[in-house]
């Protein structure tokens, strides 16, 4: 069975997939804290810093695989998402690279294009349209990706995460919602399908209000199993009780491109940018 990394592994999106992917891989879970008490019986817990190079090298010490979910998971000021996730990707690369972890899945994350207003629908060819630094950071970290299989021969996975839970929280999830087992299968094909050189995808279920065309993801295998829509009502009712958000309701990023918005919200919504 291969020996796979997962950073981020106190984390909520860890703790879903951990009892999915334990049956197929050895996992080595990592994070700045304490063991949970639920390890199973191949599953290792090392404490690591990304920050920490030095705390890198041993974990990554006879890995076939990494998925890299640790890190800042939503908007901060630019120097925690500098360190955690801009400096911290880079230290978690390189240290794949010197040990020879030959297979990298990235959360990347919708907000690396969350400035698209909800009326467009958009692949991975279109420009990216951060909605903070976070969004940024995960921008950078697809490009770093991108190098790192060019140059190093990395196969990488950046995988644009929607929003990963039982079921969709509100209205704009149901356009953008995963079920944990559908990104489990997103990233078994990651650490496995023999093609991949550096696949960007989305990190969606099967959802019938989706903006985003995972064609890349499909042509790749996966047939996630899971639909917002059988969820519909629930989202809905949840979405009643927070009421409108005149900005965030007319961005695929929702709150993260209303905190702090000062732009021209016409020409914010109107510009056509180039494709990449
Ligand atoms: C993300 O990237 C965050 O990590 C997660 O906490 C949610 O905010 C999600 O995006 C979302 O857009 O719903």
């Amino acid at each position: 069975m291969d020996t796979i990394v997962m950073t981020g592994a106190a984390g909520g999106v860890a703790t879903m997939l951990r009892p999915l992917l334990r049956a197929h891989y050895d996992l080595v879970l990592s994070d700045r804290g304490a063991a949970p008490g639920d390890l199973a019986a191949n599953e290792r817990w090392t404490t690591a810093d990304l920050t920490r190079p030095d705390e890198l090298a041993p974990l990554m010490a006879g890995a076939d695989g990494l998925i890299h979910l640790g890190g800042q998971s939503v908007e901060a000021d630019w120097d925690t998402v500098n360190m955690a996730n801009i400096q911290g990707y880079q230290n978690i690369l390189e240290a794949s690279r010197a040990a020879g972890v030959g297979r990298v899945i990235f959360a990347s994350s919708n907000h690396a294009c969350g400035f698209y207003p909800r009326t467009r629908r958009i692949g991975i060819d279109q420009a990216v349209r951060p909605d903070g630094f976070y969004g940024v950071s995960k921008a950078f970290g697809e490009a770093l990706g991108s190098l790192y299989a060019d140059k190093w021969g990395l196969r990488v996975m950046s995988i644009r995460i929607g929003n990963i839970a039982e079921r969709p929280a509100d209205h704009r999830r149901l356009s953008i919602w995963q079920h944990p087992e559908d990104l489990a299968q997103l990233i078994r094909i990651g650490l496995e399908h023999p093609e991949i050189h550096h696949a960007i995808v989305y990190g969606a279920s099967h959802n019938e209000r989706a903006w985003w065309d995972n064609g890349t993801a499909l042509s790749l295998g996966y047939r996630p199993k899971h639909s917002a829509e059988d969820h519909a009502d629930y989202a809905m009712a949840e979405q009643a009780k927070v009421g409108p958000e005149p900005i965030g309701d007319l961005f695929q990023g929702g709150t993260f491109c209303a905190d702090g918005f000062d732009g021209d919200l016409e020409r914010t919504l109107t510009a056509r940018l180039p494709r990449t």
